[in-house]
């Protein structure tokens, strides 16, 4: 089995809940609140935001030329994404310097300190984080009206484009091969599946600090 499919072998009962959470069924159907979607504008720009500064580092300590290609058009992306963050949180008068929330500030930080166990692990994370988003998006974008309020950012992780980026990402895992799937990277994924969850539950509920 090739590296990619050994890490998503082990989790595919919670990959399904990712899918099929009730955020992600709420931006399909149209039913989500408004606290909802400005709660996850926030957090995920919180994310976004450290996710393009992990993607800087994983840059530094790429092994070759095909896989810095890889990370540069993966930071190169996220400029127009921030600014889909920015123009919506504007239209919506949302303060995105707000403190995020413990879930979102923790899966950020756990995202940004993952390159400190090396370049494999910083991949596994990034193929679990990236493939995550694809998914679930696709999963909206299949019932959602193109007039939705959300078609940008369901476009922008939905599409075609988007989901060669996920494939690239996951030969460059295959390539790396038995370092890729050790513990520390089988851990790391896992903890990305784990908290892809807890922060679709921390924006569909909140995520107050005590
Ligand atoms: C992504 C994201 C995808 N924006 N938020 C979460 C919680 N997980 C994954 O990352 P990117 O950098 O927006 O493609």
């Amino acid at each position: 089995m090739r590296a990619s499919a050994r890490l998503f072998a082990d989790h595919a009962d919670l990959w399904g809940r990712i899918t099929t959470h009730p955020f992600v069924l709420a931006a399909a159907d149209g039913s989500m609140t408004q606290e909802a979607f400005d709660r996850w504008i926030v957090a995920d720009h919180h994310f976004v935001v450290g996710f393009r500064r992990y993607l800087g580092r994983m840059l530094e300590l790429a092994p070759d030329e095909p896989s810095r290609d890889l990370l540069s058009g993966g930071i190169t992306a996220l400029t127009p994404e921030l600014q889909l963050f920015r123009d919506a949180a504007m239209e919506r008068g949302l303060d995105l310097d707000a403190e995020p929330g413990p879930i979102a500030l923790g899966y950020t930080s756990f995202i940004q300190a993952s390159p400190a166990d090396g370049f494999e692990v910083g991949m596994a994370v990034l193929l679990g984080a990236e493939r995550a988003y694809h998914d679930a998006w696709k999963a909206v974008r299949a019932t959602a009206e193109e007039h939705s309020p959300y078609w940008g950012f369901i476009d922008n992780w939905s599409s075609a484009g988007f989901g060669a980026y996920v494939d690239a990402i996951a030969a460059t895992v295959d390539r790396l091969g038995g370092a890729a799937v050790g513990p520390p990277a089988k851990r790391a994924f896992s903890r990305v599946v784990r908290f892809e969850l807890a922060f679709w539950d921390a924006v569909h509920d909140g995520d107050p600090w005590p």
